[in-house]
This record gives structure tokens, C-alpha cells and sequence, in this order.
């Protein structure tokens, strides 16, 4: 795991999120709401549900509803400490927009039409036709950046596809602190050596997404076990038959031992020496194993988080965003302040 954050005395703070559009995926697990877990004793952690960027999509009222309560849920199955982490809803906390327009009023849109996200989901998939794509999708980026410097983060769990927005974020708050006085902390990003991008299972060049159109080639974390064990057996690999770690020449191979190395903690070498002397299937075949005793262990802690969601978690989430908002309201007003607003 990569992380340059400065020590001090304080614990340093982490944010993250995920948007609540379509249904969560092993890249989400693996490659963000694990790695919250793992470091949520050495983070003070504030770990939200992405609303206001789910709209960047097109979205569906209800589904959005379920969504929303289905991230919750799974930080609680993959064991965030509720007392400990602060989770909440974006969209309870008002003044993420405010920050936002400051902000989105110090960027350029030339640097917003050069995010990779932006060229991905909106232009290439409309064609090149601006007309099409929605404003949300480019601006994006700069609501994050506002939920990031917002809360003083100094870090930030991202996958690598995430890496560009949190440049733009750090280019954005220098910006301004060279202008008007420091206002903001740079956030660093944390890259997990592994899992940082899971790759489709049927087409490992793409990332696995939730809004994958062929969903062989992703694993939700919902999926019935013995679904899972039936994609990971599926998963397109290549003609060599030999179980070793080339991103290039066997995207497909390499992606399978990622996702084992990320959930086994056993180095890439190691599984490779293991498997030198098997076949595809067998590899498969462990790996679909342990894939599913883990989503075993995951599923039946979400199912609980279900069952107690509006008694206890729900009424968490509102204490949460009350805090929030706290925060928050302290910031934009010492950033209205600081460009001449107050
Ligand atoms: N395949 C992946 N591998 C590693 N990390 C991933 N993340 C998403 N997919 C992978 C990480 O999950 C966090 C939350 O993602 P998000 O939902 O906010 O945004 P996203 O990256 O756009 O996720 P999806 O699944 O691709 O959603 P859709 O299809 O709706 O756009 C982020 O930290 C992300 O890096």
C-alpha cells in the first residue's frame, strides 16, 4: 500500500466513497470498502455514501433508495466499526455544494474535459456528442474534490481510475491557498498495491464496474455462491495454461491472481510457485474457494446489518450527518471568508 502522508500526532484523516448506482461489485470489495476496514484503526475515517454523484447517471428513484441503504449495509458486513467511522449520507450534509460552486468556479473547463472518466462515460459513450452527455458527469470531479477538502482529509483510498480526480483535487485547493491564504489540506492518495483496478472477467481490459453490460464478467457482492464459483471458473483466460502474473500477455491470469493476492494476503510469487505445476481449473477452482468463503462470511453479516438498519444504523446515520454538518458549515465559512463572500 502506497501512502506518503506526513505523521503527526493527531490521527490522520481518511475519506471515502461510493456512489449508490446499481449493485456492488468484488472491484468495490477489494479494491475500496476492504481497505477502509484494514485501516479504520489507524485513520480517523469519515466514509460516505456517494448520493449526489449517483446522479451523474442515469438513475432510478427507488432503485437509489436501495442503493443507498445497500452501501451502508456492506460497510457494516465487511466489518467498519460504527462507533469508530463516521458514515454518512453526502446528500444530508448540505453544504457539500456550496463548497462545490466555489470551487467549480476556480477550475477550468478544459480540466475538466481532459478526465479520463469524463472521455469514458460520457463522451465515448455518446458518441463524442456533448449534447448527450450529462453537465453532472464533468463537473463531478469537483464535488469530490469539495467532499475531500471539506473535511480536511489527508488521505484518500482511490483506485487507480480515481488517481486523476484527486490530482485535480490537490491542483484545486493549491489554487486557492496560493490566492487567497491556506484554507485547505492537500490530501495524498492511498493506492492499494493490489485490487486497485479488478478487471471484468470476461473482458479484462476493462475495468469491473457495476454498470458492466455483461454481468458474466462481473461478481456482485449479492450474487448466489454457487454464481460466483460459476464466474470464476468462466473467467476468460488464454491459451499458455500456465498460472503466472503478465499483465500484458495474460491480462486475464493476471487479474484472477490479484484478486487472490488481495483476498489472501499471500504474495503474487508465492501463489505463483504454487500453482506452477496446475492447470487453469485448478487454480480456478481455489480461487472461486476462497472468493466464496469470503462473500459466505460478508453475506451473512449483511444480512444482519439488514435487520437492525432502522432501529440502529439508521438513526446513526442522521447523528452522523448532524456532525457533518458541524464540519462542514465550519469550512465554507471560513472559505466564503477567506475569497471575500463573508
Ligand atoms: N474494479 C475495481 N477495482 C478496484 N476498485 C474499484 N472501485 C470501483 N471499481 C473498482 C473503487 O470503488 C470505489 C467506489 O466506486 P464508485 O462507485 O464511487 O465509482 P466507480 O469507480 O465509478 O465504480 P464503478 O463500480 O465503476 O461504478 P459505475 O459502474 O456505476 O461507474 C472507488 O474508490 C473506486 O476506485
Amino acid at each position: 500500500m502506497k501512502n506518503t502522508f506526513t505523521k503527526t500526532n493527531k490521527k490522520p484523516i481518511m475519506l471515502s466513497g461510493i456512489q449508490p448506482t446499481n449493485n456492488l461489485t468484488l472491484g468495490n470489495y477489494l479494491g475500496s470498502i476492504k481497505p477502509y476496514v484494514k485501516l479504520q484503526n489507524k485513520y480517523k475515517m469519515y466514509v460516505f455514501v456517494a448520493d449526489l454523484h449517483a446522479l451523474t447517471n442515469k438513475f432510478d428513484k427507488n432503485n437509489l433508495v436501495n442503493n443507498k441503504r445497500n452501501i451502508v449495509c456492506a460497510y457494516y458486513a465487511a466489518g467498519l466499526d460504527f462507533n469508530k467511522c463516521i458514515i454518512f449520507n453526502q446528500s444530508d450534509v448540505i453544504s457539500h455544494n456550496d463548497v462545490s460552486h466555489v470551487l467549480l468556479c476556480h477550475t477550468t473547463l478544459g480540466e475538466l474535459e481532459r478526465m479520463t472518466q469524463f472521455k469514458d462515460k460520457g463522451l465515448s459513450k455518446n458518441d463524442n456528442n456533448t449534447f448527450y452527455v450529462r453537465t453532472g458527469l464533468l463537473t463531478y470531479p469537483v464535488l469530490m474534490a469539495a467532499d475531500i477538502l471539506l473535511y480536511d482529509a489527508n488521505a484518500v483510498i482511490v483506485g487507480t481510475d480515481q488517481k486523476q480526480h484527486l490530482e485535480l483535487t490537490r491542483n484545486i485547493a493549491t489554487r486557492m491557498n496560493n490566492k487567497y491564504g491556506k484554507m485547505f489540506v492537500l490530501p495524498e492518495p492511498v493506492i492499494m498495491a493490489h485490487s486497485a483496478r479488478v478487471m471484468d472477467l470476461l473482458d479484462p481490459s476493462i475495468k469491473m464496474s457495476k454498470s458492466n453490460t455483461n454481468p458474466k464478467g462481473v461478481i456482485y457482492l449479492s450474487d448466489p455462491l454457487n454464481v460466483v464459483y460459476k464466474k470464476i471458473m468462466q473467467a476468460k483466460t488464454d491459451s499458455f495454461n500456465k498460472v503466472n502474473y503478465d499483465v500484458k500477455k495474460q491480462p486475464g491470469i493476471s487479474n484472477l491472481i490479484e484478486i487472490y493476492v488481495a483476498i489472501s494476503n499471500i504474495s503474487i510469487e508465492t501463489i505463483v510457485k504454487k500453482y506452477a505445476n496446475q492447470n487453469y481449473a485448478v487454480f480456478k477452482k481455489d480461487l472461486a474457494n476462497l472468493v466464496c468463503k469470503e462473500l459466505k462470511t460478508f453475506q451473512t453479516k449483511f444480512k444482519k446489518a439488514e435487520a437492525i438498519f432502522d432501529k440502529q444504523i439508521k438513526p446513526l446515520l442522521v447523528k452522523n450527518a448532524k456532525i457533518c454538518t458541524q464540519i462542514v458549515r465550519k469550512k465554507t465559512s471560513l472559505v466564503y471568508k477567506k475569497i471575500g463572500l463573508q
